[in-house]
């Protein structure tokens, strides 16, 4: 089983992709693709379309579009939850201790990563980034 997990603007404008990465490697998750890129608004707006009638619409994508993201390909058993739990809640404030956005995120859209919530949506959203 594959998921996605993004590494956003607040991220890299931060300068701890390197952290990011190495956090998910201490804990013995194992990458099988990294790859850079900056999202178009129409991209992102692809990526995001559930959420298209949110308030937050705009804002969100204002903010994945201001600088580049980092989309993570990240194999193992039960690895779409696993990754889930481990990024913490979408809020930093309420993430459980140790999740990376409880770690390094400031508010409820910059909060770091994006991880795929299930096995379909991780097929679609690494398609963003992953040709495989
Ligand atoms: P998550 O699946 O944890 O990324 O969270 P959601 O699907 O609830 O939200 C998707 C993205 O919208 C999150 F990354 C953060 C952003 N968001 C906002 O910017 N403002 C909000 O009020 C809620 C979510």
């Amino acid at each position: 089983m594959k998921t996605l997990l993004m590494i956003k603007p607040d991220a890299v404008k931060k300068r701890i992709i390197g952290k990011i990465i190495s956090i998910l490697e201490e804990n013995g998750f194992e990458i099988t693709g990294i790859k850079m890129k900056r999202f178009s608004r129409e991209e992102a707006e692809k990526f995001y379309e559930v959420h298209k009638e949110k308030p937050f619409f705009s804002e969100l994508i204002d903010f994945i579009t201001s600088d580049s993201v980092v989309g993570i390909r990240i194999e193992g058993e039960d690895i779409v939850k696993k990754i889930r739990d481990f990024i913490g809640e979408t809020e930093p404030k309420k993430a459980r201790e140790g999740t990376i956005r409880n770690l390094f995120g400031e508010s409820i859209t910059k909060n770091v990563v994006h991880a795929s919530d299930t096995i379909e949506n991780a097929i679609r959203e690494l398609k963003f980034f992953f040709e495989d």
